[in-house]
Protein backbone atom coordinates (compact mmCIF):
# COMPACT_ATOMS: atom_id res chain seq x y z
CA UNK A 1 0.00 0.00 0.00
CA UNK A 2 1.51 3.22 -1.39
CA UNK A 3 0.56 7.17 -2.35
CA UNK A 4 1.40 6.92 -5.25
CA UNK A 5 3.52 10.57 -6.47
CA UNK A 6 1.24 11.37 -9.36
CA UNK A 7 -1.74 11.56 -7.52
CA UNK A 8 -0.10 13.65 -4.97
CA UNK A 9 1.07 16.13 -8.00
CA UNK A 10 -2.31 16.07 -9.02
CA UNK A 11 -3.47 17.36 -6.06
CA UNK A 12 -0.80 19.98 -6.14
CA UNK A 13 -1.43 21.30 -9.30
CA UNK A 14 -4.77 22.91 -7.82
CA UNK A 15 -2.64 24.62 -5.68
CA UNK A 16 -0.17 25.75 -7.49
CA UNK A 17 -1.52 29.19 -8.53
CA UNK A 18 -2.38 30.52 -5.26
CA UNK A 19 0.74 29.17 -3.63
CA UNK A 20 3.17 30.65 -6.08
CA UNK A 21 1.59 33.90 -5.19
CA UNK A 22 1.93 33.13 -1.30
CA UNK A 23 5.36 32.24 -1.82
CA UNK A 24 6.83 35.30 -3.61
CA UNK A 25 4.52 37.08 -0.52
CA UNK A 26 6.39 35.49 1.96
CA UNK A 27 10.14 36.15 0.42
CA UNK A 28 9.07 39.69 0.03
CA UNK A 29 7.93 39.94 3.87
CA UNK A 30 10.93 37.88 5.05
CA UNK A 31 13.73 39.53 2.26
CA UNK A 32 12.69 42.83 4.35
CA UNK A 33 13.91 41.51 7.44
CA UNK A 34 17.70 40.69 6.21
CA UNK A 35 16.59 36.73 5.59
CA UNK A 36 17.75 34.74 3.21
CA UNK A 37 14.63 32.93 2.09
CA UNK A 38 16.00 30.43 -0.11
CA UNK A 39 18.21 29.58 2.44
CA UNK A 40 15.57 28.81 4.95
CA UNK A 41 13.31 26.66 2.46
CA UNK A 42 16.45 24.74 1.82
CA UNK A 43 16.86 24.25 5.00
CA UNK A 44 13.73 23.26 5.99
CA UNK A 45 13.89 21.05 3.01
CA UNK A 46 16.53 18.97 4.15
CA UNK A 47 15.09 18.12 7.88
CA UNK A 48 13.19 15.09 8.84
CA UNK A 49 12.44 13.42 11.88
CA UNK A 50 11.79 9.87 11.95
CA UNK A 51 8.35 8.34 12.95
CA UNK A 52 8.14 5.73 15.75
CA UNK A 53 6.87 2.51 14.89
CA UNK A 54 4.45 2.82 17.83
CA UNK A 55 2.61 5.67 16.82
CA UNK A 56 1.47 4.70 13.38
CA UNK A 57 -1.66 2.95 15.43
CA UNK A 58 -4.01 4.51 17.89
CA UNK A 59 -2.52 5.50 21.33
CA UNK A 60 -4.54 4.97 24.85
CA UNK A 61 -4.42 5.40 27.74
CA UNK A 62 -4.74 3.48 30.90
CA UNK A 63 -8.48 4.25 31.10
CA UNK A 64 -9.20 2.58 27.32
CA UNK A 65 -8.41 2.83 23.63
CA UNK A 66 -10.28 3.87 20.96
CA UNK A 67 -9.05 2.71 17.77
CA UNK A 68 -9.80 3.61 13.85
CA UNK A 69 -9.64 0.67 11.89
CA UNK A 70 -7.26 -0.36 8.81
CA UNK A 71 -3.99 0.24 11.40
CA UNK A 72 -0.85 -1.92 10.63
CA UNK A 73 -0.91 -5.17 11.83
CA UNK A 74 3.07 -5.96 11.80
CA UNK A 75 6.28 -4.26 11.36
CA UNK A 76 6.26 -4.48 6.98
CA UNK A 77 2.70 -2.37 7.72
CA UNK A 78 3.50 0.23 9.97
CA UNK A 79 6.56 0.58 7.51
CA UNK A 80 4.09 1.06 4.73
CA UNK A 81 2.43 3.71 6.87
CA UNK A 82 5.65 5.46 7.46
CA UNK A 83 6.14 5.55 3.55
CA UNK A 84 3.03 7.08 2.63
CA UNK A 85 3.41 9.62 5.70
CA UNK A 86 7.36 10.42 3.94
CA UNK A 87 5.26 10.56 0.73
CA UNK A 88 2.94 13.22 1.94
CA UNK A 89 5.47 15.43 4.03
CA UNK A 90 9.14 14.74 2.34
CA UNK A 91 10.28 15.13 5.99
CA UNK A 92 9.30 11.67 7.75
CA UNK A 93 12.29 9.49 6.07
CA UNK A 94 12.88 6.67 8.81
CA UNK A 95 11.48 5.20 11.16
CA UNK A 96 12.23 4.24 14.92
CA UNK A 97 11.72 0.92 15.93
CA UNK A 98 11.03 -0.56 19.57
CA UNK A 99 11.34 -3.90 20.60
CA UNK A 100 10.50 -6.45 21.17
CA UNK A 101 7.18 -5.25 19.68
CA UNK A 102 8.73 -5.02 15.85
CA UNK A 103 10.89 -8.10 16.92
CA UNK A 104 10.61 -10.15 13.24
CA UNK A 105 12.90 -12.79 15.47
CA UNK A 106 15.32 -15.14 14.11
CA UNK A 107 15.89 -16.37 10.67
CA UNK A 108 15.36 -13.50 8.16
CA UNK A 109 13.00 -11.52 9.07
CA UNK A 110 15.33 -9.05 9.65
CA UNK A 111 16.93 -8.56 6.45
CA UNK A 112 12.94 -8.93 5.19
CA UNK A 113 12.43 -5.64 7.13
CA UNK A 114 15.52 -3.98 5.44
CA UNK A 115 14.99 -4.60 2.13
CA UNK A 116 10.95 -3.87 2.15
CA UNK A 117 12.25 -0.49 4.05
CA UNK A 118 15.07 0.10 0.83
CA UNK A 119 11.81 -0.17 -1.62
CA UNK A 120 9.83 2.21 0.36
CA UNK A 121 12.60 4.54 0.91
CA UNK A 122 12.65 4.60 4.49
CA UNK A 123 15.79 4.21 6.95
CA UNK A 124 16.39 3.37 10.47
CA UNK A 125 16.71 5.22 12.79
CA UNK A 126 17.32 5.15 17.09
CA UNK A 127 16.44 1.57 17.78
CA UNK A 128 14.08 1.39 21.19
CA UNK A 129 14.63 -1.13 23.82
CA UNK A 130 11.96 -1.82 25.99
CA UNK A 131 12.65 -3.54 29.67
CA UNK A 132 9.96 -1.15 30.98
CA UNK A 133 7.46 -4.32 30.47
CA UNK A 134 7.54 -8.13 31.28
CA UNK A 135 8.11 -9.96 27.79
CA UNK A 136 8.82 -13.46 27.42
CA UNK A 137 11.54 -12.40 25.13
CA UNK A 138 12.89 -10.32 27.58
CA UNK A 139 13.03 -12.21 30.44
CA UNK A 140 14.03 -15.24 29.90
CA UNK A 141 10.84 -16.73 29.22
CA UNK A 142 9.62 -15.44 32.35
CA UNK A 143 12.34 -16.37 34.78
CA UNK A 144 12.99 -13.13 35.94
CA UNK A 145 11.16 -9.75 36.07
CA UNK A 146 11.00 -5.99 35.56
CA UNK A 147 8.23 -5.30 38.33
CA UNK A 148 11.12 -3.99 40.91
CA UNK A 149 13.28 -2.65 37.66
CA UNK A 150 15.91 -3.42 35.00
CA UNK A 151 19.08 -2.13 35.16
CA UNK A 152 18.55 -0.75 38.74
CA UNK A 153 17.08 -3.78 39.79
CA UNK A 154 18.98 -5.54 43.07
CA UNK A 155 18.24 -8.95 41.12
CA UNK A 156 21.14 -9.57 39.20
CA UNK A 157 19.54 -11.71 37.14
CA UNK A 158 17.48 -9.03 36.26
CA UNK A 159 19.94 -6.67 35.15
CA UNK A 160 21.68 -9.36 33.17
CA UNK A 161 18.72 -10.24 31.11
CA UNK A 162 18.39 -6.13 30.54
CA UNK A 163 21.64 -6.14 29.43
CA UNK A 164 21.59 -9.20 27.08
CA UNK A 165 17.98 -7.34 25.57
CA UNK A 166 19.84 -4.46 24.61
CA UNK A 167 22.66 -6.26 23.18
CA UNK A 168 20.01 -8.22 21.14
CA UNK A 169 18.20 -4.74 20.34
CA UNK A 170 21.82 -3.44 19.15
CA UNK A 171 22.97 -6.64 17.28
CA UNK A 172 19.38 -6.24 15.25
CA UNK A 173 19.98 -2.58 14.50
CA UNK A 174 23.61 -3.12 13.23
CA UNK A 175 21.08 -5.74 10.47
CA UNK A 176 18.87 -3.24 9.87
CA UNK A 177 21.32 -0.36 8.83
CA UNK A 178 20.09 1.89 11.95
CA UNK A 179 22.83 3.76 13.99
CA UNK A 180 21.60 4.08 17.32
CA UNK A 181 20.21 2.54 20.47
CA UNK A 182 17.88 4.75 22.55
CA UNK A 183 17.45 3.47 26.13
CA UNK A 184 14.49 4.64 27.83
CA UNK A 185 14.22 3.35 31.46
CA UNK A 186 10.89 2.39 34.03
CA UNK A 187 13.27 2.14 36.57
CA UNK A 188 13.07 3.82 39.86
CA UNK A 189 10.93 3.92 42.83
CA UNK A 190 6.77 4.21 44.42
CA UNK A 191 7.51 4.32 47.20
CA UNK A 192 9.80 6.36 49.61
CA UNK A 193 12.78 3.84 51.24
CA UNK A 194 11.81 1.11 48.91
CA UNK A 195 15.71 1.78 47.10
CA UNK A 196 18.90 3.40 47.85
CA UNK A 197 19.00 6.22 45.59
CA UNK A 198 22.73 5.69 44.79
CA UNK A 199 22.49 2.10 44.44
CA UNK A 200 20.07 2.88 42.06
CA UNK A 201 21.62 5.01 40.23
CA UNK A 202 25.34 3.15 40.42
CA UNK A 203 23.59 -0.03 38.72
CA UNK A 204 21.86 1.83 36.28
CA UNK A 205 25.50 3.05 35.34
CA UNK A 206 27.16 -0.02 35.63
CA UNK A 207 24.67 -1.77 33.37
CA UNK A 208 24.86 0.95 30.95
CA UNK A 209 28.02 0.66 30.53
CA UNK A 210 27.98 -3.06 29.46
CA UNK A 211 25.35 -2.26 26.57
CA UNK A 212 27.64 0.42 25.07
CA UNK A 213 30.43 -2.16 24.83
CA UNK A 214 28.63 -3.73 22.74
CA UNK A 215 27.72 -0.36 20.91
CA UNK A 216 29.25 -0.25 17.44
CA UNK A 217 32.30 2.20 16.62
CA UNK A 218 30.14 4.23 14.01
CA UNK A 219 27.07 3.98 16.48
CA UNK A 220 25.57 6.37 19.56
CA UNK A 221 23.86 5.39 22.37
CA UNK A 222 20.47 8.02 23.75
CA UNK A 223 20.03 7.99 27.03
CA UNK A 224 15.82 9.12 28.15
CA UNK A 225 15.19 10.54 31.21
CA UNK A 226 11.82 11.63 32.28
CA UNK A 227 10.71 12.21 35.92
CA UNK A 228 7.92 10.41 36.47
CA UNK A 229 6.16 7.12 35.19
CA UNK A 230 5.93 4.48 35.31
CA UNK A 231 7.07 5.18 38.46
CA UNK A 232 5.79 7.74 40.98
CA UNK A 233 8.15 8.52 43.79
CA UNK A 234 11.09 9.00 41.71
CA UNK A 235 12.65 7.64 38.20
CA UNK A 236 16.39 6.67 38.10
CA UNK A 237 17.54 9.01 35.04
CA UNK A 238 15.23 11.51 36.17
CA UNK A 239 16.21 14.79 34.82
CA UNK A 240 18.88 16.00 32.46
CA UNK A 241 21.60 16.77 34.78
CA UNK A 242 21.41 12.74 35.66
CA UNK A 243 21.14 11.94 31.82
CA UNK A 244 24.26 14.40 31.40
CA UNK A 245 25.83 12.21 34.39
CA UNK A 246 25.16 8.66 32.92
CA UNK A 247 26.24 9.94 29.56
CA UNK A 248 29.49 11.11 30.56
CA UNK A 249 30.17 8.36 33.04
CA UNK A 250 29.63 5.75 29.76
CA UNK A 251 31.31 6.91 27.33
CA UNK A 252 31.97 9.68 24.46
CA UNK A 253 29.46 8.38 22.17
CA UNK A 254 26.90 8.15 25.14
CA UNK A 255 24.43 11.15 24.73
CA UNK A 256 21.28 12.33 25.92
CA UNK A 257 17.77 12.37 24.66
CA UNK A 258 15.74 15.18 25.40
CA UNK A 259 11.67 14.32 24.94
CA UNK A 260 9.45 17.57 25.45
CA UNK A 261 7.23 15.65 26.90
CA UNK A 262 9.76 14.17 29.99
CA UNK A 263 10.28 17.41 32.09
CA UNK A 264 8.31 18.76 35.23
CA UNK A 265 6.43 21.85 34.44
CA UNK A 266 7.99 25.01 33.80
CA UNK A 267 11.17 23.55 32.99
CA UNK A 268 13.27 25.77 30.49
CA UNK A 269 13.95 23.12 27.91
CA UNK A 270 15.54 25.29 25.46
CA UNK A 271 18.23 26.27 28.55
CA UNK A 272 18.25 22.22 28.82
CA UNK A 273 18.98 22.36 24.82
CA UNK A 274 21.66 24.89 25.32
CA UNK A 275 23.57 23.19 27.74
CA UNK A 276 23.54 19.53 26.54
CA UNK A 277 24.48 21.22 23.14
CA UNK A 278 26.98 23.60 24.74
CA UNK A 279 28.85 20.23 26.03
CA UNK A 280 28.22 17.97 22.85
CA UNK A 281 25.99 15.24 25.14
CA UNK A 282 22.77 16.59 23.07
CA UNK A 283 22.35 12.88 21.01
CA UNK A 284 18.35 12.86 20.26
CA UNK A 285 14.99 14.69 19.89
CA UNK A 286 11.91 13.33 21.01
CA UNK A 287 9.12 15.77 19.81
CA UNK A 288 5.31 16.30 21.06
CA UNK A 289 3.37 18.78 23.47
CA UNK A 290 2.08 19.00 26.90
CA UNK A 291 -0.34 20.63 29.25
CA UNK A 292 0.69 18.34 32.14
CA UNK A 293 2.98 15.79 31.91
CA UNK A 294 4.36 13.13 29.37
CA UNK A 295 0.93 13.98 27.65
CA UNK A 296 2.56 13.22 24.03
CA UNK A 297 0.21 15.38 22.40
CA UNK A 298 0.57 16.89 18.69
CA UNK A 299 3.82 19.45 18.16
CA UNK A 300 3.51 22.76 18.58
CA UNK A 301 -0.41 22.21 19.45
CA UNK A 302 0.37 23.42 23.20
CA UNK A 303 3.43 25.57 23.69
CA UNK A 304 4.37 26.75 20.21
CA UNK A 305 6.45 29.33 21.13
CA UNK A 306 8.50 27.13 23.23
CA UNK A 307 8.88 24.85 20.75
CA UNK A 308 9.83 28.17 17.87
CA UNK A 309 12.64 29.14 21.19
CA UNK A 310 13.78 25.12 21.45
CA UNK A 311 14.28 25.17 17.75
CA UNK A 312 16.45 28.32 18.09
CA UNK A 313 18.81 26.91 20.21
CA UNK A 314 19.41 24.11 17.85
CA UNK A 315 20.43 26.20 15.26
CA UNK A 316 22.33 28.73 17.40
CA UNK A 317 24.89 24.98 18.29
CA UNK A 318 24.19 23.91 14.74
CA UNK A 319 25.48 27.38 13.58
CA UNK A 320 22.80 28.34 11.48
CA UNK A 321 21.02 24.37 11.14
CA UNK A 322 19.67 21.71 12.31
CA UNK A 323 22.72 19.72 14.11
CA UNK A 324 23.02 16.59 13.41
CA UNK A 325 20.81 14.64 15.85
CA UNK A 326 18.12 11.30 15.99
CA UNK A 327 15.15 13.32 15.79
CA UNK A 328 11.59 11.77 16.11
CA UNK A 329 7.81 12.81 17.24
CA UNK A 330 6.50 10.53 20.42
CA UNK A 331 3.23 11.26 20.04
CA UNK A 332 0.21 9.02 21.54
CA UNK A 333 -2.88 9.54 19.19
CA UNK A 334 -5.73 8.77 21.14
CA UNK A 335 -8.30 10.51 19.43
CA UNK A 336 -7.01 11.38 15.56
CA UNK A 337 -5.99 9.22 13.00
CA UNK A 338 -2.34 8.60 13.92
CA UNK A 339 -0.78 9.48 10.26
CA UNK A 340 -3.17 12.85 9.92
CA UNK A 341 -1.47 13.40 13.74
CA UNK A 342 1.92 12.71 12.42
CA UNK A 343 1.24 15.44 9.00
CA UNK A 344 0.20 17.72 11.40
CA UNK A 345 3.23 17.22 13.99
CA UNK A 346 5.51 17.21 11.10
CA UNK A 347 4.23 20.31 9.81
CA UNK A 348 4.51 21.59 13.21
CA UNK A 349 8.13 21.09 13.14
CA UNK A 350 8.97 22.45 9.93
CA UNK A 351 6.63 25.80 10.78
CA UNK A 352 9.16 26.42 13.91
CA UNK A 353 11.88 25.28 11.77
CA UNK A 354 11.26 28.44 9.05
CA UNK A 355 10.30 30.30 11.99
CA UNK A 356 13.40 30.17 14.03
CA UNK A 357 15.38 30.73 10.82
CA UNK A 358 13.40 33.82 10.10
CA UNK A 359 15.42 35.49 13.35
CA UNK A 360 17.83 37.86 12.34
CA UNK A 361 20.54 36.12 14.20
CA UNK A 362 23.04 39.00 13.44
CA UNK A 363 20.38 41.67 14.98
CA UNK A 364 19.75 39.37 17.66
CA UNK A 365 23.58 39.39 18.47
CA UNK A 366 23.71 43.79 18.49
CA UNK A 367 20.71 43.34 20.56
CA UNK A 368 22.18 41.47 22.96
CA UNK A 369 25.62 43.32 22.95
CA UNK A 370 23.34 46.40 23.71
CA UNK A 371 21.56 44.97 26.96
CA UNK A 372 18.85 46.13 25.20
CA UNK A 373 16.11 43.27 25.95
CA UNK A 374 13.16 45.29 23.64
CA UNK A 375 14.90 45.18 20.57
CA UNK A 376 16.09 41.31 21.14
CA UNK A 377 11.97 40.73 21.68
CA UNK A 378 10.97 42.68 18.42
CA UNK A 379 13.83 40.60 16.59
CA UNK A 380 12.33 37.10 18.40
CA UNK A 381 8.80 38.26 17.40
CA UNK A 382 9.47 38.92 13.90
CA UNK A 383 10.47 35.40 12.90
CA UNK A 384 7.85 33.80 15.53
CA UNK A 385 4.82 35.92 13.79
CA UNK A 386 6.05 35.71 10.22
CA UNK A 387 3.81 33.61 8.16
CA UNK A 388 6.02 30.93 7.07
CA UNK A 389 3.41 28.38 5.90
CA UNK A 390 4.44 28.78 2.04
CA UNK A 391 8.07 28.77 2.60
CA UNK A 392 7.04 25.42 4.60
CA UNK A 393 4.85 24.47 1.73
CA UNK A 394 7.56 25.17 -1.06
CA UNK A 395 10.18 22.86 1.12
CA UNK A 396 7.86 20.40 0.60
CA UNK A 397 7.00 20.97 -3.35
CA UNK A 398 10.83 20.28 -3.78
CA UNK A 399 11.02 16.88 -1.79
CA UNK A 400 8.43 15.94 -4.06
CA UNK A 401 6.01 15.69 -1.22
CA UNK A 402 2.63 17.72 -0.91
CA UNK A 403 1.65 21.26 -0.88
CA UNK A 404 -1.14 20.74 1.75
CA UNK A 405 -0.61 17.32 2.84
CA UNK A 406 -3.40 16.54 5.02
CA UNK A 407 -5.85 17.49 2.34
CA UNK A 408 -4.36 15.32 0.02
CA UNK A 409 -4.27 12.52 2.29
CA UNK A 410 -7.49 12.95 2.81
CA UNK A 411 -8.46 13.21 -0.77
CA UNK A 412 -6.50 10.13 -2.20
CA UNK A 413 -8.84 8.20 0.75
CA UNK A 414 -5.00 6.42 1.97
CA UNK A 415 -7.36 5.49 5.32
CA UNK A 416 -10.10 4.06 3.51
CA UNK A 417 -7.67 1.86 1.36
CA UNK A 418 -6.47 0.03 4.79
CA UNK A 419 -9.73 -0.32 6.57
CA UNK A 420 -10.70 -2.25 2.96
CA UNK A 421 -7.16 -4.06 3.12
CA UNK A 422 -6.20 -4.55 6.60
CA UNK A 423 -10.25 -4.76 7.73
CA UNK A 424 -11.91 -2.31 9.61
CA UNK A 425 -11.03 -4.03 13.32
CA UNK A 426 -6.92 -4.01 12.70
CA UNK A 427 -5.02 -2.75 15.62
CA UNK A 428 -1.61 -2.20 15.76
CA UNK A 429 0.33 -3.59 18.50
CA UNK A 430 2.14 -1.63 20.87
CA UNK A 431 1.45 0.54 23.87
C1 LIG B 1 8.16 6.68 27.11
C2 LIG B 1 9.30 7.37 26.39
C3 LIG B 1 9.94 6.51 25.35
C4 LIG B 1 8.97 5.67 24.57
C5 LIG B 1 7.93 5.03 25.44
C6 LIG B 1 6.90 4.26 24.63
O1 LIG B 1 7.42 7.59 27.86
O2 LIG B 1 8.86 8.57 25.83
O3 LIG B 1 10.66 7.30 24.45
O4 LIG B 1 9.76 4.68 24.01
O5 LIG B 1 7.30 6.01 26.22
MN1 LIG C 1 10.18 9.51 24.32
MN1 LIG D 1 7.28 9.68 26.91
Amino acid sequence: MTIDRSRIDEDNEIRLAWHESDLAHALDVIGRAGVDGEAVVAEVARFSAAAPSWAVGTGGTRFGRFPGGGEPRDTIEKIDDVAALNALTGANRSVSLHVPWDDPGPGTGAAALRRHAEERGIAFDAMNSNTFQDNPSTTRDGAVSYKFGSLANVDEGARRAAIEHNHYVIDLGVELGSRALTVWLGDGMNHPGQASFRGQFERVLDGLREIYAHVPGDWEMYTEHKPYEPAFYSSVNNDWGTSLLLAQGTGDRAKCLVDLGHHLPNTNIEQVVSRLAMVGRLGGFHFNDSKYGDDDLTVGSITPFQLFLIVGELLEAGRGHMPDAAYMIDESHNLKDPLEDLIQATDALQVALAQALCVNRDDLADAQSANDPARAAEVLHRGFRTDVRPLVAEARRRNGAALDPLATYRAVGYRASTVASRGSDAVATGL
